[in-house]
């Protein structure tokens, strides 16, 4: 049996085009994405699909900082004070303070939008409208829902998040990501009595915004499977010798993969995650599910079939420990349905 918690609200984040390559294109983190996986659990009969509860805007602030939050909860009125135009669906930053250099050395929040755009944001590929916060704020309240069933003794939740969360940094959105799901749901985890929660990110795309947020803590062990970074978003971090600093030297694992990555490698570099997590001494776990690791995947490049996602569910499930699954990226919308269906079953038939 596994709940998943979902909330309607994702679809009030509706972009319509992306930055891509030098054009506008129509964007692919989509309200169809969520709806295709939903459909898809109810079909399965998992077990209830539920509503979150209240947002927790102190395990939020735990992981991001209060005037990010605050900055993402404001943006769109800020948009309309700014006399922007109220019909534009997707915002997008354009200037960032250069990371060396003159202006690098200050990080300034200015007192014009354009200016605080970049100060919180990492990229310009992540459209920002008027339900954003709506949709972003429910879907760290459905990832905080789920981690809260799973403190309180169950065994296993979907939190069926939209839109992501992977990328977002303490202080910065990107990525198709606002609030961090993932990191919520282990916080919350940490604050329901968790000693040692363990993220592990199965995303096509490297977790910067999760390690980021663990980089110097020791409670919560972050580790990644992921194109390498040097040929793949978000290209920054996600480098095999970032390890943890300070008191979370040892605790970040990545484990960057070559694009083209089929299961038998995958498994194997899986394997090696999963041990050390164990060897680690998790009390409960956090996966980061991105089902862009299909073959057919429009923006990724690794080759998982339908039947691998039922290995990869099998091998998470057998890892036995208390999990909140939280959805992340997947772009194939046809097939989400059936890659999640494959791994949550995978994973449910190895607990
Ligand atoms: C421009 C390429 C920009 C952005 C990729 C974002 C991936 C997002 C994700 C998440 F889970 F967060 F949704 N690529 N030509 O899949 O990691
Ligand atoms: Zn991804």
């Amino acid at each position: 049996m596994m709940r998943t918690v979902f909330s309607p609200d994702h679809s009030l984040h509706d972009p319509q085009v992306e930055m891509a390559d030098g054009k506008l294109v129509p964007a692919v983190e989509i309200p169809r994405r969520a709806q295709m996986v939903l459909e898809a659990v109810r079909e399965a009969k998992f077990g209830d699909i539920i509503a979150p509860d209240g947002l927790d805007l102190g395990c939020i602030e735990q992981v991001h900082s209060p005037d990010y939050v605050q900055f993402l909860e404001s943006f769109w009125q800020r948009w309309l004070e700014a006399g922007r135009d109220a019909d534009v669906t997707d915002t997008f930053p354009f200037i960032w303070p250069a990371q060396g250099g003159p202006s690098g050395l200050r990080k300034i929040r200015t007192r014009h939008l354009d200016g605080l755009m970049g100060y919180y944001s990492f990229d310009a590929g992540t459209p920002m409208g008027p339900g954003t916060w709506a949709a972003a704020s429910a879907s760290a309240s459905v990832a905080q829902t789920a981690a809260r069933m799973v403190a309180g003794g169950e065994r296993q939740a979907f939190a069926l998040c939209r839109p992501p969360g992977h990328h977002a940094m303490p202080d910065a959105y990107g990525g198709y990501c606002f609030l961090n799901n993932a990191a919520i749901a282990a916080q919350t985890l940490r604050n329901g009595g968790a000693q040692k929660v363990a993220v592990l990110d199965v995303d096509y795309h490297h977790g910067n915004g999760t390690q980021a947020i663990f980089y110097d803590r020791d409670d919560v062990f972050f580790v990644s499977l992921h194109a390498d970074p040097m040929d793949e978003y978000p290209y920054f971090l996600g480098h095999g010798d970032e390890t943890g600093a300070g008191a979370g030297q040892g605790f970040n694992l990545n484990l960057p993969l070559p694009p083209g990555t089929r299961w038998e490698d995958y498994a194997q570099a899986l394997a090696s995650a999963l041990a050390r997590i164990e060897a680690f001494g998790a009390d409960a776990l956090v996966i980061s599910l991105g089902l862009d690791i299909y073959e057919r995947d429009p923006i990724s490049q690794f080759k998982l079939t339908h039947d691998d996602f039922t290995g990869l569910g099998a091998m998470l499930g057998a890892a036995n420990l208390p999990t909140v699954v939280v959805f992340e990226g997947g772009y194939a919308v046809d097939a989400l349905a059936v890659n999640a269906v494959n791994t949550l079953t995978g994973f449910l038939d190895n607990r």
